[in-house]
């Protein structure tokens, strides 16, 4: 054995070993129990950062410990290899999309296995290759045909000057990225999934996710946002028309003083018609930003229509105004305003000096001034006629009802998810599988002609997609007719490959079929590691294809990710680790610098998975020095013992002493402590502690009988088993060194000796009149009057009990003696 660590050497080698006897490939097998451990598959934007090779290794400890306790394991791996970076450096170096992100996907490749991950590599997919996303077409037609897809027009960001549509990220304060244009909004024909469909599952289901963090799942929940409320009808007045809102304050209704409706709202395009005010502020709707977010911030504005509708309740008359803050896409785009009640309605009115009409008053009798601020929270009705006195709650019911019977509104629910746009205008992404004919409409492609192959083979010197320029991909002839037809160019929202590649790893070979049998059997995942910025979008898009795929019956899980970790962000000096922030550490620099488990070891130890990791130089050196000790130890060993596995046991409690005993029971309980870390709390900073402590008190063990160097030989051969999923390089190659065979993940996982926890004496704790005055060791066996005995010969009791009478001895087993004295 050398007498240095020289994990370059070592880790090398024990990879190629791996390679070589295909150690991760898995296949399906009945007869164990399966357990699916999937990370976040990356972009391949050209190097791994820090975050990557934290997350992977989180899941790479998962899973050799799954294995280790006998589960038949799937780790993949794979690339998100569809997007928009890979257009931009195709503009900056005039190289196709397609070659920048082979390159860089063999070279975050290499990256990955310099990390021993114990990946399935058989299974590697990309989802820019034509077997992957030609299933994707394939599903997108039978959604269609199925009706849960359909075609509407939608705004995009729009360039005037480069005649292009940008991503929203490619918008920076409202003008072009590349050159500076003001943005304006186009209304293009684009595909639509009818997620929506589906809210009210997605909203259930998040219940059955008993695994998953909690901040994510109400993450879920708001941004389904399901709203219980009234549809209301305002008659216009002398007119035989009617506006129809949305509201979910019915109990306010007797405090409406205006209604506003959006500036898309059929009524407001049809008035701006004759209106230049209406005209020019509707205009001025459609270039902003209608982000949510911004309209609550930002400055509200409107134009009176110059009509009045009818209140329904009182039969007074009631303006009508277009405001900015109203949304068509949500409700019925009108709202009922009550400025008392509702802060932009408040500040709406402010502006335009509308009435502010107090109608809640407070549950708790407190005093509320609607005149400097909206009181938004439920109460007590108040100027409300019949109604005054009810709680919100009962006047919702009951303002409801007298709306409904008079035929001037419903109560409904709606849901703030919107229908999935999938269309992008995009080059580099999955051709939208469709045929535009003047006589057919949108035609699918046939499933024979699948897949509609995107060109890699492109010169990128302009902006704009390429094959929306080149009639060789986009004429064609329509399949139903004949006639001379156009292909869609537009490109599927890369969302679309993310939501449903953990389902075709599990049969990616199949060339006949988007999904097999394997899926049944390894799904769902068990563990899904990747970061919080995915816990909206993608996790709710995964969910749904999920469903889909289960509808179609292509799998039977109604949930795709049984259990979720959100692993935290890695900061340097307080901040995000960032390119743009100039503080990244290259994870490739450290691993030459100090081998791959040195660096797998910092990242699991200096934080618990879901925390926030500071990274730290100090720290990595520190991590360094543990695997040299660890070296050390074992050189130690080996040079002045005989080599064998210990594991068998045969330790008789009775032939060792005491300072022996204490070195097994320590063993014991830290391996109890980790397995419960690595399984249950997921806390992998605190086993490798706990590994660390054990092997200080192995280095201040200095009995040198032969009985006590196999308890030694068990103390490093359980540390090395237990290190194994963190440092499984090193860890390999000292289990040999000690002389046992195999590999480490192929070991079961220890179990803990019983018998070693069993304590030979007991810590009790002495009272004289109930205050605590010393703690002695008695044994365990000792009888009551043996502990009272020798309660009573302490010297600290007899300081408290000196001069006086010991009137009662009260003795709790195992644990306290009393001493009642006066
Ligand atoms: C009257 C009212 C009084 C309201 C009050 C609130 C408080 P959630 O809970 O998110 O569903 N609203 C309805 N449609 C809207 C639209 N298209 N654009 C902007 N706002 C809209 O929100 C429902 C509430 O948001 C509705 O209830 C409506 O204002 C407003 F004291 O009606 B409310
Ligand atoms: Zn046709």
């Amino acid at each position: 054995m050398n007498e240095q660590y020289n994990p370059q050497e070592i880790e090398q080698s024990i990879q190629n070993h791996w390679k070589e006897h295909k150690t991760f490939e898995v296949t399906e097998d009945a007869s164990k129990e399966k357990y699916y451990c999937l990370s976040m598959f990356p972009y391949p934007s050209g190097r791994l950062h820090m975050g990557h090779v934290r997350n992977y290794t989180i899941g790479d400890v998962l899973s050799r410990f799954q294995r280790m306790l006998g589960k038949n394991v799937l780790q993949p791996m794979g690339w998100d290899a569809f997007g928009l970076p890979a257009e931009n450096a195709a503009l900056k170096n005039a190289e196709a999309p397609a070659k920048w992100t082979y390159e860089n996907m063999a070279y975050m490749r290499d990256q990955l296995q310099s990390l021993g991950f114990a990946y399935d590599w058989s299974r590697e997919l990309a989802t820019c290759h034509k077997d992957y996303y030609r299933w994707e077409q394939w599903f997108f037609i039978q959604l269609l045909e199925k009706g849960m897809v359909y075609k509407k027009t939608a705004p995009v960001n729009w360039c005037p000057n480069d005649q292009t549509v940008l991503a929203n990220e490619q918008v920076i304060n409202g003008a072009c990225w590349r050159c500076d244009t003001t943005v304006e909004k186009k209304e293009l024909s684009q595909w639509f999934l009818k997620i929506t469909d589906y809210a009210d599952e997605l909203l259930q289901d998040l219940e059955s996710l008993k695994e998953w963090p909690e901040a994510v799942k109400t993450m879920q929940h708001n941004w389904i946002g399901k709203s219980k409320g009234v549809e209301a009808v305002f008659d216009i007045a002398d007119s035989n028309e009617s506006i129809e809102v949305y509201t979910t304050r019915p109990d306010t209704i007797l405090g409406v003083t205006y209604l506003a409706v959006a500036a898309e709202h059929p009524l407001s395009l049809k008035l701006s018609e004759t209106n230049a005010t209406l005209k020019t502020f509707v205009d001025e709707c459609r270039v902003n930003s209608t982000a949510e977010a911004d309209l609550e911030k930002g400055e509200k504005k409107g134009v009176a229509l110059g009509i009045d509708v009818i209140h329904p309740l009182t039969g007074e008359k009631i303006p009508v105004w277009t405001a900015n803050f109203v949304l068509m896409g949500y409700g019925t785009g009108a709202v009922m305003c009550v400025p008392a009640h509702d802060q932009r309605d408040w500040e709406f009115a402010i502006q335009y000096g509308l009435n502010i009409e107090q109608v809640i008053a407070p549950a708790n009798n407190e005093d509320c001034d609607v005149k400097s601020q909206a009181f938004t929270e439920k109460g007590v009705l108040v100027n409300s006629g019949k109604f005054d006195g009810l709680t919100s709650a009962k006047a919702f019911k009951a303002i409801a009802n007298v709306l409904y019977e008079k035929g001037k509104g419903k109560v409904t629910t709606q849901f703030r998810l919107r229908d999935w746009g999938v269309s992008r205008q995009r080059y580099w992404g999955t051709p939208i599988p469709i045929i535009e004919c003047e006589s057919c409409g949108s035609v699918p492609v046939p499933e024979k002609d699948l897949p509609v192959i995107l060109p890699e083979d492109v010169t990128f010197t302009d902006v704009g997609s390429p094959i929306k320029k080149d009639p060789n991909f986009y004429e064609t002839t329509c399949p139903k007719c004949g006639k001379d037809a156009i292909r869609e160019t537009d490109t599927f929202d890369t969302f679309f490959e993310s939501s449903w590649y953990y389902a075709r790893y599990t049969c990616k070979d199949n060339n006949e079929a988007m999904l097999d049998e394997r899926a049944n059997y390894w799904l769902p995942v068990d563990h899904y590691i990747g970061g919080i910025e995915h816990a909206i979008l993608h996790l709710l898009y995964a969910r749904f294809f999920n469903k889909l795929m289960r509808d179609a019956g292509l799998l039977t899980v109604d949930e795709p990710f049984k259990r979720l970790l959100t692993q935290g962000m890695v900061l340097k000096d307080g901040a995000k680790m960032s390119k743009s922030k100039g503080n990244t550490v290259d994870p490739e620099q450290m691993i030459a610098e100090y081998g791959a488990d040195t660096v797998r070891l910092f990242t699991m130890f200096a934080a618990p998975p879901e925390q926030s990791l500071e990274w730290n130089d100090k720290g990595v050196e520190g991590s360094f020095k543990f695997l040299k000790k660890l070296w050390k130890l074992v050189f130690d060993f080996t040079t002045e013992n005989s080599k064998g596995s210990t594991l068998e046991g045969g330790f008789e409690a009775d032939e060792l002493s005491s300072e022996q005993k204490t070195l097994r029971r320590k063993t014991h309980e830290t391996l109890a402590k980790v397995s419960d870390d690595y399984e249950r709390r997921l806390t992998f900073n605190t086993a490798i502690a706990s590994v660390r402590e054990l092997l200080n008190d192995y280095s201040t063990f200095t009995d040198q009988s032969e009985l006590s160097n196999k308890i030694r030989q068990e103390v490093l051969q359980l540390s090395l088993l237990m290190l194994s999923p963190v440092v499984p390089h090193i860890t390999q190659n000292l289990w040999e060194q000690l002389g046992c065979s195999g590999l480490m993940v192929d070991q079961p996982w220890p179990k803990v000796d019983k018998a070693a926890l069993v304590k030979d004496s007991l810590q009790i704790i002495l009272q004289v009149n109930g205050k605590l005055r010393d703690r002695i060791e008695v044994s365990a066996k000792a009888t009551k009057d043996e502990v009272e005995a020798l309660a009573l010969a302490s010297e600290k009791v007899a300081q408290f009990t000196k001069g006086k009478t010991i009137r009662k001895v009260i003795v709790v087993p195992r644990k306290l003696v009393n001493m009642v004295a006066n």
